[in-house]
């Protein structure tokens, strides 16, 4: 984090109180903090009363071997009976859960509670028949359609961790995370609508399920495109054939608080991809409780929508089990923003609270305010931003443009890792800074802090660190102990290093600054230097590569990568950079794939042979390069720089 960055941030001064309707009738009030302060475990116990409960806890945590957390101890539930059944057995079975807005224009489904519990229940019985029992893993991999949400919470029901694989990703990637949890049954589509086209996902399965032997027995497939897939009589089995016959009759089995709920993979420091472990009563609690909080959710009259991909954990918290633990009316919505068409959604639903993420919000004000300003959105209550930081500009913007200058706006900072929203402002009660997620929510200890874990104090920059355990964090990564030690627990003991930098201004209110470690974090998806790097130098023609996120003003950060080619390539040929771009494609996904690639002929290294990325930033973003004193052979920048000139 520069100077320059904290001063520019510290010179901030606009406020926005609650509006005074919604402080009027908020579900949480000030005195919320100082409850939760003097007894924290009561006060998730509370939020855990939320839940329906087979059996309640005998105690409520169990932290006697830290870094390894325990919630609800002794306490069983279903996570799918509190998200579907519980709502339908209250009353509210007609009320419509989600209203599907497919990527086709007039592609429409309005799903009730009620057939939610249905379609759930068959689901589960045809996961049971297909041999998936408790303890199972099952991967997801599909488009935005509610049968993922379906499939989710039939593995939910059944006690099978489901670990959904973004839709966007490869084959390889998708080939490592079946083979790191052990998946039995990878749950797909023939294929999903981007950008008004068909796009296939089986194959990408065959190839990975190819790829890990005999792990995979079965490959379940919703059709959704219609078009034509590969079949493995013997493997593959069609959702309408083995769900839709199947009974909505199912017995759900109370789950021990503690049973594994899903893991989700996420970006490290190092090439390979950590697998976050949630369990099922103190993520459900932590979710919903914050889903609740953080939005003010009124369930019987409010219409929630976030657009996350459900691939990433803001759909698995906030679109998912948070929003139905909570019973919402929710929007989901299968495409990506193209143009109007979110602002039609907001119209057509008359959405009350809307979740986003920055890097939206920039392409949004690219394109300029005079295409939601034709819409009415004057349904929308509160607004949320989520992934990166929400630098100001985009902040206001969103503000005045997008919540007509009336709706708070909630910037929520959390991780993969916290599965649930840690600082945030609440909306009845915080008056937000534009660029500021403020301060820690009730039941949440964070700080920021020094090299030596001293507090910095306000007016003063560090790292973020969390002081208490919560109740939806990782409860390890999946069969990697030492690994989740060593990551989060190592640096300082007894604190969890998030791997944020972040200020404390005057206030004492908190300003995330962006990554300290080699995580990029593009259109607010993390992606580790290392994984690119990697997947750049399994090209035949690259001899070595480094990877760097330069600053970009619409997807916050973007891929930029410079490459040494291997003699044999000569100069690559005329096509070489397109050609290392797709590969990175196909060994990741689109998301991974550099903006930039510079072929050169040496990279920076210290004389121990550490790549200096912080000098080919530099240079990725346009800047005077600085000091190369710890470089082995300092005359390698000027290599760099001559080719940036002549650079495509
Ligand atoms: C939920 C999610 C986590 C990383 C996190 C931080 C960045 C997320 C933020 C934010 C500033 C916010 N981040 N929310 N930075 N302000 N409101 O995004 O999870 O994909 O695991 O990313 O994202 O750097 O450490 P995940």
């Amino acid at each position: 984090m520069s100077d320059q960055t904290l001063s520019n941030l510290s010179r901030e001064e606009r406020r926005f109180e609650p509006p005074a309707d919604l402080a009027a009738n908020a579900n949480v009030t000030e005195e919320a903090y100082a409850r939760a302060d003097s007894d924290r475990e009561g006060f998730w116990a509370e939020a855990a009363e939320r839940l329906d409960w087979g059996r309640k806890w005998d105690q409520v945590l169990d932290w006697s071997n830290p870094p390894f957390a325990k919630w609800f101890v002794g306490g069983t539930l279903n996570a799918s009976v509190n998200c579907v059944d519980r709502h339908v057995e209250a009353g509210n079975g007609d009320k419509v859960a989600i209203h599907w807005v497919g990527e086709p224009e007039d592609d429409t489904r309005d799903i009730t509670y009620a057939q939610l519990k249905d379609e759930v229940s068959r689901a589960a019985n045809a996961l049971t028949d297909l041999g998936v029992r408790k303890g199972d893993r099952v991967a997801i991999y599909m488009p935005m359609i509610p049968e993922v949400v379906v499939a989710m919470l039939a593995c939910a029901r059944l006690g099978a961790p489901h670990t959904v694989v973004f839709g966007g990703f490869s084959a390889d990637a998708l080939a490592s995370r079946l083979t790191d949890c052990e998946a039995k049954v990878v749950i797909t589509a023939d294929g999903g609508y981007r950008r008004g086209a068909a796009s296939a996902l089986k194959p990408a399965v065959d190839e990975a399920v190819e790829k890990t032997g005999d792990l995979v027995r079965n490959v379940l497939v919703v059709r959704r495109t219609g078009q034509d897939v590969a079949w493995d009589e013997g493997r593959d089995v069609w959702w309408h054939d083995v769900v839709d016959s199947a009974s909505s009759e199912h017995e759900p089995e109370m789950h021990e608080a503690e049973h594994p709920l899903y893991v989700m993979y996420t970006s490290g420091t190092t090439g390979k991809p950590k697998g976050i472990l949630h369990t099922t009563g103190g993520y459900l609690t932590g979710t919903s409780y914050t889903h609740w909080s953080v939005f003010d959710l009124k369930p019987e009259t409010d219409v929630y929508w976030c657009t996350a991909d459900v691939g990433w954990v803001t759909g698995h918290s906030y679109m998912v089990y948070g929003p139905l633990a909570n019973g919402a009316t929710q929007v989901m919505y299968e495409g990506t923003p193209e143009k109007g068409r979110w602002w039609q959604i907001v119209q057509d639903y008359k959405v009350t609270i809307f979740y986003t993420a920055p890097t939206a919000i920039r392409t949004f004000m690219k394109q300029g305010r005079e295409i939601p300003d034709g819409y009415d959105m004057s349904s929308l209550r509160l607004l949320g931003s989520v992934g990166e930081p929400i630098n100001p500009e985009a902040y206001i913007w969103y503000r005045e443009v997008i919540g007509g200058s009336r709706c708070p706006v909630v910037d929520t900072w959390w991780q993969t890792e916290t599965g649930q929203i840690m600082i945030s402002p609440l909306p009845g009660v915080t008056a937000g800074k534009p660029g500021s997620a403020m301060k820690a929510l009730p039941g949440i200890s964070a700080d920021v802090v020094d090299d030596e874990a001293h507090s910095v104090g306000n007016g003063n920059g560090g790292y973020l660190v969390l002081k208490e355990p919560w109740p939806a964090m990782l409860r390890t990564l999946w069969g990697d102990d030492q690994r989740f030690k060593d990551t989060y627990w190592s640096r300082w003991p007894g604190l969890y290093f998030a791997g944020d930098g972040a200020k404390l201004d005057e206030d004492g209110d908190i300003w995330l600054l962006g990554r300290v470690d080699d995580v990029m974090n593009v259109s607010g998806h993390r992606l580790s230097t290392t994984e690119i790097e990697s997947a750049l130098v399994s090209h035949p023609k690259v001899a070595e590569a480094a990877v760097v996120g330069a600053a970009d003003e619409t997807t916050g950060q973007a891929v930029c990568a410079f490459v040494i080619l291997r003699e044999a390539a000569g100069d690559g040929g005329p096509d070489i950079v397109e050609e290392l771009r797709k590969h990175v494609q196909k060994e990741i996904g689109a998301i991974a794939k550099p903006r930039q690639i510079m072929v050169v002929p040496e990279l920076p290294k210290t004389r121990s042979g550490k790549i200096m990325r912080r000098l080919l930033k530099d240079v990725a973003e346009h800047r005077e390069v600085g000091d190369v004193t710890t470089l082995a052979d300092s005359t390698v920048m000027d290599l760099i720089k001559t080719k940036e000139g002549s650079a495509p």
